[in-house]
């Protein structure tokens, strides 16, 4: 009977306009006759937001009824950047919106400016999770995400004197996007003690008793396929005191300031989001999060499992879980524990469930990256999860025994427990053994995991569970949402807007690549998003630059892997080489705008280092008269999701320069390449698979391969290590003061002169530099140029998040599609 009252939401101007109006006077208690802009975002985003529920209501009703398996998304990060103009363009009522808004009074650009950015994560992987939500609800799959409600997102950015300067991030004094759930919430313990019965058969349980409660409360986000009827959820946990508001007996006893503090520890837990990217730290308080966020995931997915009335053996029929990296690689223990000492299942039976549950996805192979927990620290939080990896361990030891009798040492090398002092528990190892699927992110990143850190493994398990999917990016916010204009040229050759749902309908632009007309407007294109993003530098550095000038870009976070100190160098050697030329000379070059922006992790003194030097060489070359529009360098404040809609539309090349081996994929490469801009990378990560696809002319690609590192690494600890002669002319110039203090920069140098140049700045720089040559040239040949970029955006179909979440279900879920026509 309740289904006549559903209501399918506003689709007319009027209908939308009513419902802010409505919203401005009643749900935010406001005038319309002191409407501001903030108001007006608050109205726009909960209109759309009633529309979503709606959506999201019957997603769900869907999906129970029809028992489909789902995917569980487990990630600590969910960079998710702004919903409003996401969610308006996936239900495809952003036009409306806009006129309604006009007649309100307001241009759409200006409210959808209004909103703060949800930065729930660090870098890539975070951004990545919310590519994936993205893709999944656009293909209607059943999938849900989990994560931890953060109040503090990843912190702002400020410069300050040229140093990068910390603010935190807090960014829920308004959020219309999440639902709170007060009646769905779940006990989660910590510390305690373990005791083990023997009931009258003689069957053996563990009890984990005592230690302290926190309560999770959980937090709903809806996510808006694009042009579908699926709008599927994000579940976010906040922490928080189980008893309550305080402690009542404290309280009572006049203990108030205790009970006071006792509720701030438990709120404590989802308060941050740790800042650091491919940085492991071991601090309690993280896997205090880690298993806070995982205890009450699995809760939630075993609760609705359970509704089903199923038997055990069938839930991995029923449910998929994904690892996003290791950090939520104690699910998989928790899983066993609910099998075995809450439900009563068998060792053995309830094994064989979880792994068939649970897949793993490597990020990375940085060494540092790499979580490991002492094992004192895992006793003390979570003895009785201690137990169980101990077990684990053991009979995957004794598998391997079985299997390659006599290896000891392969035996000291695979083990969960690592023999150091203190133990360790590797999480990687855990979240292989207990997983069906393995997967890298790139093709070579996953044969890098394969011959290296994981080899053993794959002798152990067969080459069958380990396996790549190739990141992508969601052509949604990384095109039509960034760069409206560009789409909308593609739209008018390729036959409409499908290309959003099958990206590789990209390739009939090829056809175009030689058009006159469409070179010209391609041309404009780019010419208005440089123009946007040169009045945000000017807006936000004070600095003009020239929209004719090549703009090249490196925006990601700040690690010296990621070698932004060799392009800055790059930018000193160019600096040199036009201060040393003649006025002719000078006449024949491009000139350039270097663009730099990211992050620092807090702790991360060496990244801070080179954000400093930027500033630095910027502050010098930007006021030198004398190069004046030939070179200018720039760093941009605060590099964030919103941030990244207006500077990548705006890049003619970015550089993906890392040491050869180091980026697991990288996944800006791939949105600069969909926007019209070239690439100047190494042979790494994902740029190889972009170089296959778009063609090796329309790449810049330089420096050492990844299998060359190795030898080189060698032979600077036990060779003679000389620099490159360019190398060390930029250094003299930095040691001369030409940037300010000689002190500040010594570390950076020293890296690379006195400590070995781990990531091969000096072996790769004349490589580099000359590389860079190359783009000059082609820069100036426009007409080549432009037919490059659209050859290269017409080949770049491969790359969208929808293609490889495609994989994912299909390899490693094994999970269908549902809409409405298939039931319900
Ligand atoms: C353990 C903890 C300190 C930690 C926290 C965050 C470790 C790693 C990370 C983040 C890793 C990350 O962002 N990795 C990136 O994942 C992208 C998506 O797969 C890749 O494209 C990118 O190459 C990789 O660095």
């Amino acid at each position: 009977a309740w289904k006549k009252y559903q209501t399918k939401g506003f689709s007319t101007k009027e209908e939308f306009e009513k419902d802010v109006v409505r919203h401005v006077e009643t749900t935010l208690a406001r005038s319309m006759f002191n409407c501001d802009e903030t108001a007006a975002y608050a109205a726009a985003s909960l209109a759309f937001r009633d529309r979503l529920i709606t959506e999201w209501n019957r997603t769900q009703q869907r999906q129970t009824f029809t028992d489909s398996k789902r995917v569980y998304y487990l990630s600590l990060e969910f960079l998710m950047g702004r919903a409003l103009d996401n969610a308006m363009l996936n239900v495809g009522l952003k036009n409306v919106a806009k006129e309604g808004m006009s007649e309100l009074g307001f241009r759409i650009e200006d409210i959808i400016e209004q909103e703060h950015d949800a930065a729930l994560g660090n870098g890539g992987l975070g951004r990545l999770a919310a590519c994936f939500l993205d893709s999944m609800a656009s293909l209607n799959y059943p999938a849900w995400g989990y994560g931890l409600r953060y109040r503090y997102g990843i912190f702002k950015q400020e410069i300050v004197d040229g140093y990068q300067v910390e603010v935190p991030d807090y960014w829920l004094d308004f959020n219309p996007w999440e639902f709170p759930r007060h009646d769905i919430t779940v006990d989660i313990q910590f510390y305690g003690n373990v005791r083990k019965y023997q009931d009258d058969k003689g069957v053996q349980t563990a009890v984990w008793e005592g230690g302290e409660i926190v309560k999770a409360t959980a937090f709903d986000v809806p996510i808006p396929g694009y042009s579908t009827p699926t709008t599927n959820n994000l579940r976010l946990w906040s922490s928080k005191a189980a008893s309550g508001e305080f402690d009542f007996q404290k309280f009572n006893s006049g203990d108030y300031e205790s009970s006071v503090a006792d509720q701030q520890r438990a709120e404590t837990i989802s308060a941050v989001l740790y800042p650091n990217d491919n940085l492991e730290r071991g601090k309690e308080l993280r896997l205090k999060q880690q298993y806070f966020w995982v205890a009450a995931s699995l809760y939630d997915i075993v609760r609705r499992f359970k509704k089903s009335k199923r038997a055990w053996r069938e839930f991995p029929d029923q449910v998929a879980i994904q690892l996003n990296d290791t950090h939520p690689t104690l699910a998989i223990v928790e899983l066993q524990r609910i099998l075995i000492d809450l439900e009563g299942l068998e060792w053995d039976e309830a094994w064989s469930i979880v792994s068939q549950t649970f897949g793993y996805t490597n990020h990375t192979v940085l060494p540092e990256a790499l979580e490991k927990w002492s094992v004192p620290l895992f006793q003390n939080l979570l003895p009785r999860h201690l137990q169980i990896i101990y077990e684990i361990n053991l009979f995957f030891l004794q598998s391997v025994e079985r299997k390659f009798p006599k290896e000891r040492e392969l035996l000291a090398r695979v083990s969960i427990i690592e023999e150091s002092q203190p133990k360790m528990v590797r999480m990687a190892y855990l979240a292989i053994v207990g997983s069906h699927k393995v997967n890298g992110v790139a093709e070579l990143h996953s044969d890098l995991i394969k011959t290296t850190i994981f080899k053993d493994f794959v002798r152990i398990f067969g080459p069958d569970k380990f396996t790549n999917v190739t990141n992508g990016i969601t052509p949604r916010r990384w095109l039509h949402q960034a760069n409206p204009r560009l789409s909308e040229l593609i739209a008018s050759k390729t036959g409409g807007y499908d290309f959003l749902k099958d990206l590789t309908m990209l390739n009939k632009l090829e056809q175009f690549a030689d058009d006159k007309e469409f070179k010209k407007e391609w041309q404009e294109i780019k010419y208005a998003n440089k123009v946007r993003l040169a009045k945000h530098i000017k807006a936000t550095t004070g600095v003009t630059v020239n929209p004719s000038a090549l703009f090249d870009i490196q925006v990601k976070r700040i690690h010296e892997y990621k070698r932004q100190q060799m392009n800055i160098f790059g930018v000193i050697h160019r600096y040199l080489t036009i201060k040393a030329m003649s006025p002719e000379e000078r006449k024949k070059l491009a000139p350039r705008v270097s663009i730099f922006g990211g992050k620092a992790a807090p702790g991360y003194w060496m990244a801070k280092t080179i954000i400093h030097l930027v500033n630095s060489v910027g502050a010098v070359i930007n006021k030198d008269a004398d190069v004046g529009d030939l070179l200018k360098v720039i760093f941009l404040e605060d590099y964030n999701v919103s941030k990244a809609e207006t500077i990548i539309p705006a890049s003619d090349i970015s550089e993906h320069i890392s040491t050869a081996g180091t980026e697991a994929s990288g996944t800006s490469n791939m949105k600069f390449v969909l926007n019209g801009g070239l690439i100047i990378g190494t042979c790494d990560g994902a740029n190889i698979e972009i170089t296959r696809e778009v063609g090796e002319n329309n790449i810049f690609l330089f420096g050492n391969l990844s299998e060359d590192v190795d030898e080189l690494r060698h032979a600077h600890t036990y060779g003679r290590h000389e620099l490159d002669p360019n190398l060390t002319k930029v250094f003299d110039s930095i040691k001369s003061g030409t940037f300010g203090d000689v002190n500040s920069f010594s570390a950076l140098i020293g890296a690379i002169e006195d400590h070995g140049d781990y990531y091969l700045v000096s072996d790769d720089f004349l490589s580099y530099i000359q590389t860079q040559d190359l783009v000059d040239q082609a820069y100036k040949n426009q007409d080549e140029w432009v037919s490059k970029c659209i050859i290269s955006v017409a080949r770049m179909g491969f790359f969208s998040s929808d293609r490889c979440i495609n994989e994912y279900a299909e390899s490693i879920w094994n999970i269908e599609p549902l809409t409405p026509e298939d039931g319900n």
